[in-house]
């Protein structure tokens, strides 16, 4: 039985398609797992269009909006939840970086990987609220728990 450390909490992650395309999914994987956080659900799937809107909502309206959404529907991608200690949701946005690439710090996933505002590999939570909901909408099964 594994080491279990307390609070424990979750987060989603998504690899995004981008990810999958360029097979950087164990790379990526890999650098959640060094840090010493386990995956409780992964799933690879096309997220549909439903799905992608509701995820996306604060978004809605924006110039780049109707571009995110195709893009994440055009694939498959990596949907997971995420455990580690407390405001883990905090631990995997430091490991992604910036947004934008072009601002994330070397050594991040997006400094080191990514080039595209857009296309930029991967999707945290940005608080415990947004992973709770995020779980919710992506593995009703967890949201209970
Ligand atoms: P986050 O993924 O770091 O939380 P958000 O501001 O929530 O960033 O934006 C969601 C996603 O929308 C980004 O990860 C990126 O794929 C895309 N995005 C954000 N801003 C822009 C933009 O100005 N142009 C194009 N795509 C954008
Ligand atoms: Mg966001």
């Amino acid at each position: 039985m594994r080491y279990r450390r307390f609070p424990m909490s979750r987060t989603l992650l998504i690899l995004k398609p981008d990810a999958v395309e360029r097979g950087l999914v164990g790379e990526l994987l890999s650098r959640i797992e060094r840090k010493g956080l386990h995956l409780v659900a992964a799933e690879l799937r096309v997220i549909t269009q439903d799905v992608a809107s509701r995820h996306y909502e604060e978004h809605a309206g924006k110039p780049f909006y109707a571009e995110l959404v195709r893009f994440i529907t055009r694939s498959a991608a990596l949907v997971a939840v995420v455990e580690g200690p407390a405001e883990t949701w905090k631990i995997v946005r430091t490991l992604m970086g910036a947004t934008n690439p072009a601002e994330a710090e070397p050594g991040t996933i997006r400094g080191d990987l990514a080039s595209s505002l857009t296309e930029n590999l991967v999707h945290g939570s940005d608080s415990q609220g947004s992973a709770e909901r995020e779980i919710a909408l992506f593995f009703p099964e967890l949201a209970s728990l």
